[in-house]
């Protein structure tokens, strides 16, 4: 009975949190063209675009740069289950380890896949490649990747969208991608 209502929990909390995203996503705010002689109204669009930035998971907060906020915690969980950004961006993706145990047991990092990977081929070359971070030797699957991080810790890439598309994130942490994955949508 416990675990059942663990997981109703968990269904409804899921459920709030993805009208919560829905409701942020129209929020999105797109500064246009700035007046230079009305330097008090770029400051006031500034600033709401700071507070945007720090209610929203991802944000274009300049053109052609995407602003993605991961986490994973010590229950090997990442907070997002769909990331969604456009063709030719840049995204900036910070990945937050907000749980408190270290890495050598309970590390994360995002990793990228290719279409077409097999998740669970990759992620058991990746657990056999602990001296390199848990990314496969030469491996051609990865599209753009993290460092591996433990509790407290924070690590943020930038790399170019892939082509429109959907695919895999994961962490690569040994046992970690069954729960730790997510679509990477391009569109
Ligand atoms: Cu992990």
């Amino acid at each position: 009975m416990k675990k059942i209502s663990l997981i109703l929990a968990l269904m409804i909390s899921f459920v709030i949190t993805s009208c919560g995203d829905e409701k942020k996503e129209e929020e999105k705010i797109t500064i246009g063209d700035n007046n230079t002689f009305e330097t008090i109204d770029t400051e006031e669009a500034t600033m709401e675009t700071d507070t945007a930035a720090a209610a929203t998971d991802t944000l274009q907060r300049e053109e052609g740069v995407v602003e993605v906020q991961l986490t994973g915690d010590d229950q090997m969980k990442f907070n997002l289950k769909e990331i969604k950004v456009k063709a030719g961006q840049t995204v900036k993706l910070t990945l937050k380890h907000v749980g408190q145990l270290e890495e050598n047991v309970m590390g994360h990092n995002f990793v990228l896949l290719k279409q077409g990977t097999d998740l669970a081929k990759f992620a058991q070359q990746a657990a056999s490649a602990k001296s390199n971070d848990y990314i496969p030797q030469n491996t051609d699957k990865v599209i753009a990747n993290t460092e591996m991080i433990g509790g407290g810790e924070e690590t943020t890439i930038e790399f170019k969208a892939p082509a429109a598309g959907t695919y895999d994130f994961i962490c690569s942490f040994p046992g970690h991608y069954i729960q730790m994955q997510g679509k990477f949508i391009v569109e």
